[in-house]
């Protein structure tokens, strides 16, 4: 048989959401690459999905449900039928919820598979269940806090107003490795004469691409963005005619916070010269039409969202926003112009149940207040991996007494301590709808091939636990596509004169962006002062570990050759990324008598990690980088870099706080 071409998308938690094209061969993918024709990504795909078929055809891929045939961790398991599977979680859920109340349970979820049907399906059930809520806070909400600080519901501008700019601030974003699509148009601006400059706490891979890299202490974004705004003040770089007509707030923000920010305090608090701080006014000062792309990585530290929220000040001070070009981004919101409402079903809810917050699975493990949890559902997630406090997690996970149901395409560091282990698609193989959180891109999405072996989809298993829990509201009895109809039905002004057709045909079609130069903020004005906030001003906050009890902060950052904990199935990409590894200057390894290549032990509260030491100059002294997060199974040691990596959570929006942490290093 000849090979036929499908079109898919990328399902990963990525804000470009590339448009795929599969090639497909005796019912198996063969190879994958770019759509030209997706308006965000045209045609090309970063290095970890050139090769998805590996992914989707791993000799890794679960196959069948498998129950625990070990202790937990162990990873010992046999294979069971799919009816049994659900008739033992069915029973055992019914058990523990006439002993000690539906709230025992608790789902966890993330962004495993980023569609609008598949990563959601389980809201609907657990809600009509009355299991505890899970807030899905793990990501970004300190910046997405911090952004509506200030510019309250205003949406994001299209991602290509980049390429007008004439100075681009990557502003804690390894775009290149992130947001590659979306740096496009950063490219296209410097290519046009624009300058790119980045402020990140290590020279990372953009670092490569950028005309002037600012390395700053981390956590001290806020106090920067302060410091600038009071070297525009003083330099007569503001924009008064937009600050009276655009803006709330100016004459107190002047009067009572930026006089405490001269630039020799900012520099002692962010470690940058008094001369750089000139010179980095000077340009956002002087430039026509200033951008600022903000990433997630200074958003995860105790003053996160203040950090973010004096930053988004500054395009404001200067009246960026007034020229095209001009402006800052943190990522779009809106759901696409779809109703998430008719997939999550809130209404479902008996009655008011408790939410725990995802950073602290390891707490409501151990010790949580009212019901112990004494069941965990997992899925399209790997919290032994990703969540902080691995061993409070490990712990928890532990516990003989409850009752772990995990459902996944790989046996993760998760699965491994699951009583059930139920296989699940890739994304190939079932359908869905996409909408972007980088761009105004949307795609329906059908099966490029069958399912492996006897996986199911997030939103098959659901309906099969809907049968066996006895919910017998129509909405469980549809299918997946049957939603998307619906969904694409429901009348939404965002998709007013959308070719409903192509997007039926499966083809990427991209939403109008919503005008530019109008403010959904209470006052109906950029609130660089909102009353509604404590503090009304943005001011200086430090972070929880500013006091330097251990000697290096440690960056957990994203890596080129991973997301999150996915793609570790893939050789090539581990082989890529070079094993996991801790980056450190040569002046702080040299001062602990550390050489390259040597395995150490990072250490502190939480636990301890071994990394394979790198050294190199990119990593400024006192600071140490653990890309990635790996599997244990390819760790050097026991635990990987979440054992060092706190429950803590954000000043704004109870979000993660992975990089507000430090360590001590040692050999081991
Ligand atoms: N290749 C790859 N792509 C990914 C991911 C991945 O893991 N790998 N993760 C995906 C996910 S889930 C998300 S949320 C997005 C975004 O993922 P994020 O984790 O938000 O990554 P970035 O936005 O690139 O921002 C992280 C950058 O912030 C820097 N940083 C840390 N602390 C500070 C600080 O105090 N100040 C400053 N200025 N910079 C700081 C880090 O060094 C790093 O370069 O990317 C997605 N895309
Ligand atoms: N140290 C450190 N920790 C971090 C981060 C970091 O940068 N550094 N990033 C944080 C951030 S921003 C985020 S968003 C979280 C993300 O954390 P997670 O949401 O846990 O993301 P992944 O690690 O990608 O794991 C997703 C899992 O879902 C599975 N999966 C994929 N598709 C499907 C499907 O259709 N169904 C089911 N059932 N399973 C599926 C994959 O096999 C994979 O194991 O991690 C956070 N943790
Ligand atoms: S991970 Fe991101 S850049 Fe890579 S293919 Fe997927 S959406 Fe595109
Ligand atoms: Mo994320």
């Amino acid at each position: 048989m000849s090979p036929s071409l499908h079109r898919s998308a990328c399902p990963y938690d990525c804000p470009d959401t590339c448009g795929l094209l599969v090639q497909v061969e005796e019912s198996c993918a063969t190879a994958v690459r770019g759509d030209p024709e997706h308006p965000h990504s045209r045609g090309t795909l970063c290095p970890k999905m050139t090769h998805y078929e590996q992914t989707v055809h791993s000799p890794l891929r679960l196959t069948t449900p498998l129950l625990a045939d070990g202790p937990k961790g162990s990873g010992a398991f046999r294979p069971i039928p799919w009816d049994e599977a659900i008739e033992r979680i069915s029973t055992r859920w019914k058990e523990i919820i006439a002993t000690h109340g539906a709230e025992a349970i608790l789902p966890y979820s993330c962004s495993g598979t980023m569609g609008i049907v598949q990563k959601n399906s389980g809201h609907a059930f657990f809600h009509k269940l009355g299991a505890s809520r899970l807030a899905r806070t793990i990501c970004t909400p300190a910046k997405n806090a911090g952004w509506e600080a200030v510019m309250g519901k205003t949406p994001a501008l299209p991602p290509a107003t980049a390429a007008q700019s004439d100075l681009v601030l990557l502003w804690g974003i390894n775009a290149i490795a992130t947001n590659l699509h979306g740096f496009s148009h950063v490219r296209a601006a410097r290519k046009a004469g624009g300058k790119t400059f980045l402020i990140d706490t290590y020279e990372t891979a953009t670092a490569a691409v950028a005309d002037r890299v600012f390395l700053v202490r981390p956590g001290s974004d806020g106090a920067l963005a302060l410091g600038l705004m009071h070297l525009l003040v003083r330099e007569g770089l503001v924009d008064h005619g937009f600050l009276q007509t655009q803006t709330q707030g100016f004459p107190e923000l002047a009067a009572q916070v930026l006089p405490a920010f001269p630039p020799e305090r900012v520099a002692a608090l962010t470690g940058l010269s008094v001369a750089e701080l000139e010179e980095l006014a000077q340009a956002f000062g002087q430039a026509q039409a200033p951008y600022i792309l903000i990433g997630g990585g200074l958003s995860r530290y105790g003053n996160g969202g203040m950090n973010i929220r004096s930053i988004l000040c500054l395009p404001a001070l200067v009246g960026a926003w007034g020229r095209p070009g001009g402006g800052a981004f943190v990522g779009v919101s809106g759901g696409g112009g779809f109703k998430l409402d008719e997939v999550t079903r809130e209404d479902l809810l008996p009655g008011p149940v408790r939410t725990v917050n995802m950073n602290q699975l390891g707490q409501a493990l151990e010790h949580l207040n009212g019901p112990p949890v004494k069941s965990l559902y997992v899925y399209h997630s790997n919290p032994a991996a990703v969540a902080p406090d691995q061993n409070a997690v490990l712990r928890g996970l532990a516990r003989t007494d409850l009752f772990t149901v995990v459902h996944e395409r790989f046996l993760t560091d998760t699965a491994r301590y699951a009583d059930l282990l139920l296989p699940a698609t890739s994304s190939l193989e079932h359908s869905d709808l996409y909408r972007s959180y980088g761009s105004y891109c949307i795609q329906r999405v059908r099966p490029a091939i069958p399912a492996v072996g006897q996986s199911r989809s997030n939103w098959e298993v659901f309906e099969l636990l809907a049968e066996a829990m006895g919910f017998t509201d129509p909405f469980f009895q549809q299918s997946a596509d049957d939603l998307i109809d619906h969904l694409l039905a429901l009348p939404s002004p965002a998709r007013e004169g959308l070719d409903l057709e192509a997007l039926n045909a499966g083809i990427p079609v991209e939403l109008a962006a919503p005008a530019a130069g109008h403010w959904h903020t209470p006052s109906g004005r950029i609130e660089l002062l909102n009353p509604k906030l404590d503090p009304p001003l943005p001011d200086y906050r430090e972070r929880h570990a500013e006091q330097p009890t251990l000697p290096f902060s440690l960056m957990t950052a994203p890596s080129l050759y991973g997301l999150n904990s996915s793609f570790h199935e893939q050789e090539r990409l581990r082989d890529m990324a070079g094993g996991m590894r801790l980056l450190m200057n040569p002046d702080d390894a040299a001062a602990l008598g550390l050489c390259d290549d040597q395995p150490v032990l990072a250490r502190n509260e939480w636990g301890e990690v071994r990394f394979q030491l790198s050294l190199t100059p990119k990593v400024p002294p006192a600071v140490v980088v653990a890309e990635g997060v790996w599997w244990s199974r390819f760790a050097p040691g026991p635990r990987t870099v979440n054992a060092l990596t706190s429950q803590r959570l954000t000043d704004m929006g109870e979000g993660s706080t992975f990089y507000d942490n430090r360590v001590e290093v040692q050999p081991v």
